[in-house]
């Protein structure tokens, strides 16, 4: 096994990863930058450096420096987490060239996915369904992509091949749109990824975004995990996850199952990835993208699967076999998740920064809290608003609704405002009780109206305080979250390198 893992990001994911390596009896290190010195994944770890100022790009970013200090600390692995580097195959490429192991798949997967356009040609020669557009990769020109939009039909998407996320993403009603559109969506694609090549693809309208976990290791043994409900989204954010979705019967997701492990197999994947697919009202299913990196909504999937997809990764990185054959996979209940944001749902989800004073964690039968915050760490605008992910387990969906509730109920969360009066409210809906919603329910049909801000009486404010104030005492005798001695290591590690690079 390795030895030393280093944890490449922040918050909640770096925490979740330390974890699986304390379970695992690795030693951990952790970086971060100058607003995440108090940060839990910086006092979890059993080494924390520090990589520069705020700002990502002079911090997370800084693939060059991580690497540097994986090398000076002798890690074995690097564990890359969401966002930040996960998905640069030049990062991937330089931890192999620096004789680190990048844990996460080979640099030309992660660049095969990347290419949008890449993606879609690879995948349509491994058999998998794609929504009907453009098949050529390269450069197409503005004339090329208006001759051939008549044959693929409106409406469509114009779509930029460098992309994800919905950036450089355009809408076309009619043939005379195409010119003016083709331009703003090069203009965006270029301007966010240095890129403006595009594609086309027919507009799926009212569908829903099921995603399928899947594993592979370098043995030739690739699984899925089954798939994820995530369409309930906010401008490209998810907000709320759910397995098994509610969409899915089992013939279908043991179709799209197989999908999406020949999707995998097409550019010889190796470790957990992620195969987004769109599925129409009338269940025809697309590929649409696929994710080259661990997932903010795995813990759904951990949780109905009992599989530790981290730990597994770690295996796999190693050289391992899976832990599982495709026939050891068994489903067992169901999970949601609620990403918590500091945001203020009754303003337009504007982000909220300031110090966390006190928070009151939901515990109970079926709740996991995955967070990279605690009373008195302070909230700044430099990174993702999410602080928290509520997860919980139930036999059934209803159970796991109701028992969200309660969560929600429970959990408090003082000093920035949350969007957790959102998830109640969602739990209180009845179109997501029933489970019918797509990717437009958050934005088209969900009412806001009914996100009053409760009266709360004085005296019911007593109680909570009182509350607040006994928890935060015996929180503060919890907050332990390393045992004996390693907090002080911790920050003599910190001096020693800051004192090496002054
Ligand atoms: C689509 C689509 C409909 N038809 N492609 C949005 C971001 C990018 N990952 C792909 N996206 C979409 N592609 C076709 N051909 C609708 C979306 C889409 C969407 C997809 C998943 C989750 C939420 C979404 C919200 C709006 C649009």
């Amino acid at each position: 096994m390795f030895k030393k893992v280093l944890v490449a990001n922040r918050g909640e994911i770096a925490v979740r990863i330390l974890r699986a390596c304390r379970e695992l009896g690795i030693n951990t290190v952790s970086v971060f930058s100058e607003a995440d010195r108090q940060a839990l994944h910086v006092r979890y770890a059993d080494e924390a450096y520090l990589l520069g100022p705020a700002p990502s790009r002079d911090s997370y970013l800084r693939g060059d420096r991580i690497i540097e200090i994986a090398k000076q600390c002798k890690a074995d692995a690097i564990h890359p987490g969401y966002g930040f580097l996960a998905e640069r195959d030049d990062f991937a490429e330089a931890c192999e060239e620096a004789k680190i192991t990048f844990i996460g798949p080979k640099p030309s997967s992660i660049a095969a996915m990347g290419d949008k356009g890449v993606a879609r040609a690879t995948v349509i020669k491994a058999g998998v369904p794609v929504v009907p557009g453009t098949e050529d990769v390269g450069n197409m020109t503005d004339e090329d992509l208006v001759a051939i939009a008549p044959k693929i039909g409106f409406p469509l998407l114009i779509k930029a091949t460098a992309g994800g996320g919905g950036k450089g993403m355009r809408e076309v009603d009619a043939l005379e749109e195409m010119p003016g559109l083709i331009r703003s969506a090069r203009r965006e694609a270029e301007a966010s990824f240095g890129d403006g090549n595009v594609y086309l693809e027919k507009l799926v309208e009212g569908a829903r975004h099921i995603e399928f976990q899947i594993m592979a290791d370098g043995h030739g043994n690739v699984i899925h995990l089954g798939e994820r409900e995530c369409s309930l989204q906010r401008r490209h954010q998810k907000l709320l996850e759910e397995a098994p979705s509610p969409f899915l019967d089992q013939t279908l997701r043991e179709q799209m199952g197989k999908v999406a492990v020949k999707a995998a197999q097409a550019v010889e994947y190796i470790n957990a990835g992620t195969i987004e697919f769109l599925v129409d009202r009338h269940k025809n299913y697309y590929f649409l993208e696929m994710n080259t990196r661990l997932q903010v909504e795995h813990p759904v999937t951990e949780m109905v699967t009992g599989v530790d997809i981290v730990a597994e990764q770690i295996r796999i990185a190693r050289g391992r076999q899976l832990s599982y054959e495709q026939k050891d996979i068994h489903f067992n209940g169901h999970a949601l998740e609620c990403r918590i944001n500091a945001e203020d749902p009754y303003n337009g989800f504007l982000p909220s920064t300031g110090r966390i004073t006190h928070s009151l964690l939901p515990t109970g039968p079926g709740i996991r809290v995955d967070t990279g915050v605690y009373p008195g760490f302070e909230i700044t605008p430099y990174y993702d608003p999410m602080i928290a992910k509520l997860i919980v387990w139930g036999e059934t969906r209803g159970q796991a609704i109701l028992r969200m509730r309660r969560a929600l109920e429970e959990y408090r969360i003082v000093g920035v405002r949350t969007n957790i009066p959102f998830h109640q409210t969602m739990m209180d809906s009845h179109r997501f009780m029933a489970g019918q919603y797509d990717t437009r329910f958050v934005e088209e049909r969900f009412s806001m109206a009914k996100m009053q801000e409760g009266k709360t009486s004085y005296d019911e404010i007593a109680a909570l305080f009182a509350t607040l104030v006994a928890h935060e005492v015996t929180q503060r005798a919890a907050q332990i979250v390393r045992p004996g001695e390693r907090d002080t290591s911790n920050w003599k590690w910190v001096g020693r390198w800051e004192r090496m690079h002054r």
